[in-house]
Parts: structure tokens; sequence; C-alpha cells
């Protein structure tokens, strides 16, 4: 009976919860929550490819250490600089994620970067990623792939085809 009762708990939990996942997919690790990861599709052979997500902060701060995902042979964590009006892309070791804020990493600022993809990442797919912190410790989440061109995930994904993220240079 026990287990019957689990099982049933299990389900009407699933039933809430699915509606909200088409809307936003939000994933909790100890004080944070991870909302909307998702990914740019890469054109033909392009090798590498660009990961982004909102990392909502608890009541007290924590940081983005590590990222590590399969589909990709390197993963880092990048920031982008203006430099000579071009746009070029550094390693940084850690994202903050402030105390009741926000970290963003996003098209044009920081981003996941996936470095030598073992595939294609194809539109309307997905893959993991494991996100690392300081403090709230490993989660591996569901990157989704939306179009070459979009600049954000979720709701409010657009198809804007002037992306710049394929026009900045490695350092
Ligand atoms: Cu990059």
């Amino acid at each position: 009976m026990k287990n019957f009762l689990t099982a049933g708990v299990f389900a009407l939990a699933f039933a809430v919860a699915a509606p909200a996942a088409a809307i936003a997919a939000e994933y909790k690790v100890g004080d944070i929550t991870i909302v909307n990861p998702w990914a740019r599709a890469t054109p033909g052979a392009a090798r590498n490819g660009g990961a982004y997500l909102t990392i909502r902060g608890g009541a007290s701060g924590d940081q983005l250490t590590g990222v590590e995902a399969d589909i990709a042979m390197r993963t880092e964590i990048h920031g982008n600089k203006q430099e000579n009006g071009v746009m070029k892309m550094y390693k940084v070791e850690s994202i903050e994620v402030p105390a009741g804020g926000m970290a963003m990493l996003k098209p044009g600022g920081f981003h996941v970067m996936l470095m030598k993809l073992k595939r294609a990442l194809k539109e309307g797919e997905s893959f993991p990623m494991t996100l690392s912190f300081a403090k709230a410790g490993e989660v591996t989440v569901a990157f989704k792939i939306l179009g070459v061109g979009a600049m954000k995930g979720g709701k409010g994904a657009n198809h804007d085809s002037h992306g710049s993220h394929g026009k900045m240079k490695m350092k």
C-alpha cells in the first residue's frame, strides 16, 4: 500500500509540473534556480557552439565554477569584451551568482562555450550539461537547442538572424 501511495504522489506531481515546464524550464539545486538553459543550433560544419542560461541566487550568493557536457570535447565559461572594435572571447574561471539576484549567460555576454562539438547542435533537440556550483554542488540539466539566430531562451525566444556569436574571434 505504501508503494502504491508513493507512485500516486509522483504521478500527480508530474501532471502538475508538465504544463509549467512547457513555459519555462527551471531546475533547483540547493539554494539556486537554473532557468531556461538553451543553446544555439550550429550551422553546417561549425565546430563550436554557445550555450546560455539564467541562474537565480537564493538567500546567499554562490558561484558557477564548472561546466561539462559530453556533446563537446571541451567546455568553458567565456566572457566577451570589445577590443579595437572587435568582440573577443576570454575564459573565466567562475561566474558570481549574487544573493537574491541573477547571473545571466546570454548571447553577447557570458556564455558556455562548447568546443570541438562531437555532433552538430540540431534545433529541437536537447543535450545534458553538468553545472558545478561552489556551494550548491553539481546539477545536470537539459539544454534545449533553439534556432541558429535565437537570442533568448524560453517563452520570449525570437529568431533574430543578426546574432553576433558567429563573428567573434577566439583570443
Ligand atoms: Cu565563447
